[in-house]
């Protein structure tokens, strides 16, 4: 089996202002289609061949270098994509719940979740991870790495991820990271990320 680049349910330039048509067409054609067919080369002819996303991650020996940034990247992106709406559904029901008791409002959650994209130093990943039982906490991660992966940050199950690579922001931001966490805001769609969490407390 190999893995295939998902197609976006919306256009490239649905998100304007918040995200620009150019980065999102690069970001899915070039680097999200460059960690998929290294990933599917990476695996050829390996066990991990018959394995899901998710085991690959779960199970992953992190000397793997090539599996380890090419899973990561296939992965992370996927989840990127499917989080973002031109239309976003806002946060109700037992996430908003859970984001309340576990960080004690929605503005501590979204300050702690931007200070963690604001100082991941040099390329990586900001999460909103929840761990059995439905307990949410924040972490970031270096490069393609993810919490499923053995040891990595928070662990837990990544319900919510930004990328703070610069290919993510640089033509429309350049170096104002910061505009970009709080642009992100803007194109949540809170009903997925609510989905992701039911299935994973
Ligand atoms: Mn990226």
């Amino acid at each position: 089996m190999s893995f295939e680049l998902p197609q976006l349910s919306y256009s490239y330039d649905s998100l304007e202002p918040h995200i620009d048509a150019r980065t999102m067409e690069i970001h899915h054609t070039k680097h999200h289609a460059g960690y998929t067919a290294k990933l599917n080369a990476a695996i050829a002819g390996t066990v991990l061949e018959s394995q899901s996303i998710m085991d690959i991650l779960q199970n992953l020996d992190m000397s793997n270098g090539a599996v380890r940034n090419n899973g990561g990247g296939f992965y992370n992106h996927c989840l990127f994509w499917s989080l973002m709406s031109p239309n976003p559904k806002t946060l109700s029901g037992g996430l908003a719940d859970a984001i309340h008791n576990s960080f004690g409002s929605f503005d501590e959650f979204k300050t702690a979740f931007s200070a963690a994209a604001a100082t991941q130093f040099g390329s990586g990943w900001a999460w909103l991870c929840v761990h059995k039982g439905g307990r949410l906490e924040v972490c970031s991660t270096a490069n393609q790495d993810n919490p499923l992966m053995p040891g990595v940050a928070c662990g837990g199950v990544p319900i919510l991820g930004l990328d703070v690579w610069e290919h993510a922001y640089y033509l429309n931001y350049q170096n104002r990271r910061p505009e970009y966490i709080d642009a992100f805001f803007n194109v949540i769609d809170w009903e997925v990320v609510a989905n992701h969490f039911e299935a994973a407390k």
